[in-house]
């Protein structure tokens, strides 16, 4: 299987996040990658592809140009107005304000874009962000050629990145990039999202889409983020509706509970008729994943690659989530085997 990866990830890498109260290391961090190469490696997996320069054309289909534009210059413009270091926004236009104006002020535009306070925006971020777009996109090149499956190692991850809006430490929406790109060349594609958080951005870029599906496994919202999106009644609108599959599991799910809700998922893959599929591979489900709170072990990973080999179609795997840096490249390498060896 072909993997593509960019050392460009390096070039965003806030020093610390803000959780719990306190400064710590951030969690979504360049040794996350350093890790899965290792791993891929010691497995026998060909050198990881550059994938070279991103494509505008499907990022653009997916996200909005004001919000592209935001990105593209923001650190610049928080530069030019007299701030240094990282960006985090100190507000947001919440329930009963205004969104529908967005500001001219950096702060302004910097709160009007942003999910939450757990993405910095770094000087090198656009240009990471850019660069994990591209492996998503090489990938999805591969597969459409005649591949039966890729991996593209993005960091930093996209699945909860909006049309507009970045956060959940994701600036650009990988996995919609990819699935769109199957779309606009006339396929049914499926986006099913294993990353222990809801995939919010990939369903709200599709939500008015019948054309593309997107199916997600994850934490209930009432306990896990992004707390505001997940619910088990969230179906689509539009052309969409019935489009949208999500799957909230209680804290504490294991393998049983959620093998279930996997089955239930890519039957509903099956349903839609899908010939081309994005998986979003976040490992984050991991029992001793640091910021989540399933616990899949690392052999279940590689019997969720096999289930997702079975549906037989070309398949992009996507990197998302996944902070247990010790045993990510194990849990990220296993679900790419159990889908080889299936
Ligand atoms: N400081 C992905 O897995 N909340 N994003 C952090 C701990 C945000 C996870 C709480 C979690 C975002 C791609
Ligand atoms: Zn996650």
């Amino acid at each position: 299987m072909r993997t593509f990866h960019s050392e460009r990830h390096r070039l965003h890498a806030p020093d610390a996040e803000f959780s719990g109260g306190r400064w710590v290391e951030p969690y979504e961090a360049p040794a996350r990658v350093d890790a899965i190469l290792r791993r891929l490696e010691d497995r026998g997996f060909a050198a990881p592809i550059d994938p070279g320069p991103a494509d505008l054309t499907s990022i653009e289909a997916v996200h909005d140009r004001s919000y592209l534009s935001f990105l593209r210059t923001a650190h610049r413009d928080w530069r030019a107005a007299g701030r240094e270091g990282a960006m985090v926004p100190a507000g947001a236009p919440v329930r009963g304000m205004r969104a529908d104006r967005p500001p001219r002020s950096i702060d302004g535009r910097l709160g009007h874009h942003a999910l939450g306070a757990d993405t910095a925006i770094t000087e090198g971020s656009w240009e990471a962000a850019l660069s994990s777009a591209a492996c998503a996109q090489a990938a999805q090149r591969a597969v459409n050629g005649g591949q039966r499956a890729a991996f593209a190692l993005c960091r930093p991850p996209g699945h909860h990145a909006t049309a507009d809006q970045f956060g959940g430490y994701c600036f650009l929406n990988n996995a919609a990039v990819a699935a769109q790109m199957f779309a606009a060349d006339g396929a049914r594609a499926a986006v099913l999202d294993v990353d222990f958080h809801h995939g919010n951005g990939t369903q709200s870029i599709f939500w008015e889409r019948g054309d593309v599906l997107t199916a997600s496994l994850h934490g209930d919202p009432l306990d896990c983020y992004p707390f505001y999106s997940g619910f088990a009644d969230e179906a689509g609108a539009g052309d969409g509706e019935g489009a949208n599959l999500n799957l909230p599991m209680p804290p504490g799910t294991g393998w049983w509970r959620w093998s279930e809700a996997l089955e239930r998922a890519l039957g509903a893959i099956r349903a839609h008729g899908a010939d081309a599929l994005v998986v979003s591979l976040g490992v984050d489900a991991f029992e001793r994943d640091p910021i989540s709170a399933f616990r899949l072990t690392s052999d279940d990973f590689t019997r969720t690659g096999a289930a997702v080999a079975a549906l037989g179609v070309p398949t992009v795997f996507v990197m998302e989530g996944g902070y247990a840096v010790d045993e990510i490249g194990l849990n990220v390498v296993n679900a790419l085997e159990g889908f080889r060896g299936a």
